[in-house]
């Protein structure tokens, strides 16, 4: 299990607080089709996602980013519980999905930028780290239920 100091606690809790879940869902997961292409395939149901202007105009992805970054908070909300709270999730993803797992930390480098777009100067190395450590933390989570 992670630990977590109380420092740490209060910045995870600080940046989720500020994170606009409607704009950056969306924008992240817009960069990882856009930035990583072959991660289209996950998504055949959405529609025309085959340039990046499709991408940028897809409803499904703008509605399916707010999903993702909702499942973060539950995660922000059950830090001493990240690999329980996601063992569905990641079976889900292993088993029915099929996302290769290298995949969730794409994901998460894509949520850490557009946060660090919207936060600029306030996004210091330190919180930074505290930050990454987190999604580091959901990563693990997510990849528990690959063999
Ligand atoms: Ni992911 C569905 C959360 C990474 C591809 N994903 C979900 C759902 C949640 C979710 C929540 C909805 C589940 C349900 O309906 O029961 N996904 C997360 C989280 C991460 C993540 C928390 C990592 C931090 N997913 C990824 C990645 C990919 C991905 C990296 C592919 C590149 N996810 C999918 C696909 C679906 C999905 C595909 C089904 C979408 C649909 O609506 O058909």
């Amino acid at each position: 299990m992670v630990k977590w100091t109380d420092k740490e606690r209060s910045t995870i809790k600080a940046v989720w607080e500020k994170v606009n879940v409607d704009e950056v869902g969306p924008e992240a997961l817009r960069r990882v089709l856009i930035v990583y292409p072959w991660t289209e395939r996950y998504f055949g149901t959405f529609g025309d996602i085959a340039t990046a202007t499709a991408v940028m105009n897809n409803c499904k992805v703008a509605a399916h980013g707010k999903v993702v970054l909702n499942a973060l908070g539950h995660a922000v909300r059950n830090l001493d519980n990240i690999k329980s709270t996601y063992a569905a999730l990641s079976q889900l993803h292993c088993e029915k999905l099929q996302v290769d797992p290298d995949n969730f930390r794409l994901l998460a480098d894509c949520i850490t930028i557009t946060v660090a777009c919207k936060f600029r100067s306030a996004l210091d190395p330190q919180i930074q780290a505290t930050w990454q450590k987190f999604l580091s933390a959901v990563v693990d989570a997510m990849c528990s239920q690959y063999n």
